[in-house]
Parts: C-alpha cells; structure tokens; sequence
C-alpha cells in the first residue's frame, strides 16, 4: 500500500512492520522540541488518555538532527522516529504520522488501539510562503473558527495565515487608541445578499479584543502558523471613515458599508490621517510578532482625491504628477515606517503603480503581472493569482452551487497552478517569489460551515503547489485525496463533494 499523504511528501515509502498507538505509548523529545512534544499529546490525547511521557525513552521519539528547519524524517516500525532540523520540521513530521493514522483516530472521541503500518518518509517544503488569506471583514468569523481554521492549515503544512481585519465592511480588531473603529466600525445594518441588490436586513458584526487577537497568534504559532496582518488603506477604508469621518473625503456622514464591490470612499492624505494609522500601527505591531504587515494598497478609486482641494494640494507642493503616484506617495510614508521598526510592507499588485515603495512585498493578485514585474525589479513577491487561487470563486459551473460568484475555479485548476509564474521560469528573479498564498473572500460566505465548502477540498490541492515538488500527476493526487477526505470527515469538515450531495440539501 503506498502512503497516502497529502501534500505529498519529497520521498516516501512503505517498510514492513507496524506501530500502535494505545494507551502504553509513550513520547519522549529533545528539550528544544517541547512545544511541539506538547501539541501531539493534546492531538494524540483522546487514543492514549493522555498518558504519553514527557522524557525519557518513549515509543515515540522527537529528535533534532541536521537538516534544514522545516525538513524532517520520520520512520514507522516497532516504534516512531521523528528526526528535523528544526521545531517546524518536527511538527511537519507529527502531522505526516497523524495522516498514517487511520482517519478515526482523529476523531476527538478516538479510542484506540490504532495501527499504524510501517513507513519512512523524508520531507521538506519548497517553499517558505504557504499561506491562506482570510477575510474577516466582509463576514466576522468568531475566534473559535479562526482556531478551527488554523488546525486545518496545519494539517495541510501551510504556514501562513494572511488575516484580512480591515474593510468597507467591517473593521475587526481592537485599537484602543482609537476605540470607536470597533465600536462604530465592526458594525453594519444590513448585508448585500447577492450581486442583484437585495438586502437581507440584518445586522452584522463583531470583531477580535487584542486578548483575542494574542491567543489566535499563540495558536498558530504553536502550530508554526504566522498570523500575517492586514490593515487595508487608502482605499476599503468606508468603516474606518464611518467611525472617523475627519479621515475621509467628504463632509457628509458614512455608515459602514451594506454592499460589494470597489467603493469610492477612500482615506484622505492629510498629515493627521497618516498619523492616524501610524499610531494603528504601533498596536498592530504589538500584537502580531509577524516579520510581514500587509498595507492593501488594492483597489483605490481616485475620483475623491481628483475632486478634493487638500489631494490637489499635495500633489501640487510635492510635484507629483497624478493621484497614483499621490497613492505610491502615501504607501511609502508606511513603508519608511515599518522598515524602520524592522518589519516588512506587503500590498497588494497596485502598489506598483506610481512607483514601488523601496522595502515593499508585492502580493500580487490580478494574474502574474505585478508578480513578473516586481521580481524582476528586484522585489520579493507571493503568488496570489486570482486565476488560480481565489477560493470564493464556485467550483463547478451547477447551478446548485452556493456561491454562484466568479469564474469557475475546479479542483484540478487549482491543483494545476505553479508558484513561479511562466514567464519567470530560468530566471534569476524567480527567486524572488517567496511562495504562494489562496484566499477566502467572504463577501458571500457568512459562516464557518459554508467557508469550509468554499476551502475544501480546494486548499489540499494548494497545498501540494507550494509544499511538495512541481511536477503533477492529477491521478495520484486524487487517489490520495480519496484518502484524505476521510480525515476532513473525522475532523467534521464538511467539504465539497465531487458527487454531491451539498452538505445542506
Ligand atoms: C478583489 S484581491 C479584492 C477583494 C475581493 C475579491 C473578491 C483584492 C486585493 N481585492 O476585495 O473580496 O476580489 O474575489
């Protein structure tokens, strides 16, 4: 029987013998792979009660060795070898001997003995930027499912969480600066339903306190996740103005946003605004220990600033020749900020436009140009095409298909994507491309169970473009994802079915 692992794994095969896994086992680990010796008693805990020994000689071994940080090997006999470079490795090997599990023994009311056949594999990622982007804003997803989706990420060996706080819609964390971005902000009266208009009449909100924020962080980062923030501006910025409205455009009032779509409401550049979000900042930077902050940049409609005396202005005071560059003006003012408290701007593709901000990460989302152009300018990019990565897209052409948003984005299409655009391939730019990142846009996903429809089984095919090695063979990645779909089952993911039923019908 091969191993059936998804992402697959660099080299793998089956050894004679077999491990069990009841309530004798016992787990010992070298001290500095402690965090991750913890974490696999808590996953293992239902099938040994608990039981599994901190030190000593135990039937599961956690051991370092020289490889590089995030690489490991892992043998199954008579007992479990986990060797890695590192703790990440470590955790990588854990979560490969959870897949050789039989897919009850995830359940949280597993009882054992279980059997594990005998196995070696030898891993390692490709590359170091797996992420997945959540968007909190549109539809708030409460802390528990944030925690629920970070297991989920971690199971699939991905390592980012790109966490999308900020929008027209909603803003979702705590500022105790500036309190009233929650408390006016997290808030809307109503939901657009659809693209036809119709309003569901309901209110909608919440957001995360900073204690929630620091726990989500701990999660992941126990479970080598990076909680990557993203405060989006100038443009998706109508909530920010509703709570604040000295930070816009105009003179009238705004609510938080109850629609889709681009909007025209965007920040102003006064001085005072841009200290604003500086002071944002210093909370965001607080809170998340991450090397990466993501500004947005995206989508920012410029008719406001044409119409306003104050944009004019400062084009005019700094000679710059039109609102683009006014918006690359205003991007590096952050970048100059964050490079000098030693992190790292991420925007999305538009921040090319009007002129690169020098430290700047381009998230590049329409397509692979901004990934191209910013590589080849020297600059480090994330794969995020919307051609091949955007989860909210339906994945099938039926009508029954929830979401009926976007063009249709299969399973084979996304298993089929490759991290270095075409175009980049043989050069030396391509180093620049850090790695590959899928979104979960929530515009029309507004709970946990449909956001699982819309992820899965989508994100196991992503997962295997950025973990293991670019060559494809659709057919053996489908024989193991027949395999893997049983271990969503267990751990109550209600994923899309090729034959359907939907889980709600
Ligand atoms: C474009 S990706 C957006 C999002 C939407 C998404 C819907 C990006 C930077 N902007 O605001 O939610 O499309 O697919």
């Amino acid at each position: 029987m091969p191993l059936l692992i998804v992402p697959k794994p660099v080299k793998h095969e089956p050894r004679p013998g077999a491990f069990v896994l009841d309530r004798e086992t016992s787990l010992a680990a070298d001290p500095a792979l402690g965090e991750v010796a913890a974490w696999l008693r808590g996953e293992l805990a239902p099938v040994t009660g608990g039981q599994l020994l901190p030190g000593g000689s135990g039937t599961i071994t956690l051991a370092l060795g020289d490889l590089p940080p995030e690489a490991y090997r892992l043998a199954v006999g008579a007992t479990v070898e986990i060797v890695a470079g590192g703790p990440a490795g470590a955790f990588y090997g854990a979560q490969t001997f959870r897949q050789l599990l039989p897919p009850a023994a995830l359940r949280k009311a597993a009882r054992g003995p279980f059997e594990v056949p005998g196995a070696y594999v030898e891993d390692a990622p490709r590359f170091g930027w797996r992420g997945a982007l959540l968007d909190v804003a549109r539809h708030f997803m409460p802390k528990r499912d944030v925690l629920r989706f970070i297991d989920l990420l971690a199971l699939h060996k991905l390592n980012v969480l790109h966490l999308h706080l900020t929008d027209d819609q909603g803003w979702r964390i705590e500022i105790r600066r500036h309190p009233r971005l929650t408390e006016a902000g997290a808030w809307r009266k109503e939901s657009q339903t659809g693209w036809n208009g119709a309003m569901d009449g309901r209110p909608h909100g919440g957001y995360y306190t900073q204690d929630d924020i620091r726990e989500i962080v701990a999660y992941a980062a126990a479970r080598h996740v990076t909680v990557v923030p993203e405060i989006d501006l100038p443009g998706h910025t109508q909530a920010a103005i509703a709570a604040y409205p000295e930070l816009g455009n105009l003179d009238t009032p705004l609510e938080v946003r109850t629609t889709w779509g681009v909007g025209h409401n965007v920040l102003n550049v006064e001085d005072s605004t841009i200290k604003f979000f500086q002071d944002v900042l210093d909370e965001v930077l607080e809170l998340f220990p991450s090397p990466y902050i993501v500004l947005g940049g995206d989508e920012c409609r410029k008719d406001q600033w044409k119409a306003s005396p104050a944009a004019q202005r400062r084009i005019a005071e700094l000679g710059l020749r039109d609102e683009e560059e006014l918006q690359s003006w205003f991007i590096h003012q952050f970048d100059a900020y964050l490079t000098a408290r030693g992190r790292r701007l991420v925007g999305w593709d538009e921040i090319l436009e009007g002129g690169l901000a020098p430290g700047a990460v381009v998230a590049s989302w329409r397509g692979e140009l901004g990934a191209v152009a910013a590589a080849r300018s020297g600059h480090d990019v994330i794969n995020c095409s919307n051609t091949s990565l955007y989860l909210d897209y339906r994945q099938g052409p039926g009508e029954e298909e929830p979401v009926p948003f976007g063009p249709v984005l299969t399973l084979e299409d996304v298993y089929a994507f490759e991290p270095v655009p075409a175009e980049l391939r043989g050069e030396p730019a391509a180093a620049h491309v850090l790695g590959a990142q899928c979104g979960l846009w929530t515009e029309l996903i507004d709970s946990s169970r449909h956001a699982d429809y819309m992820a899965f089984p989508r994100l196991a095919a992503f997962a295997e473009t950025v973990w293991s090695s670019p060559e494809r063979d659709l057919d053996d990645f489908l024989a193991r994802l027949a395999a893997h779909l049983p271990r969503l089952d267990a751990l109550g993911v209600e994923y899309r079915r090729a034959d359907g039923p939907l889980p709600w019908q």
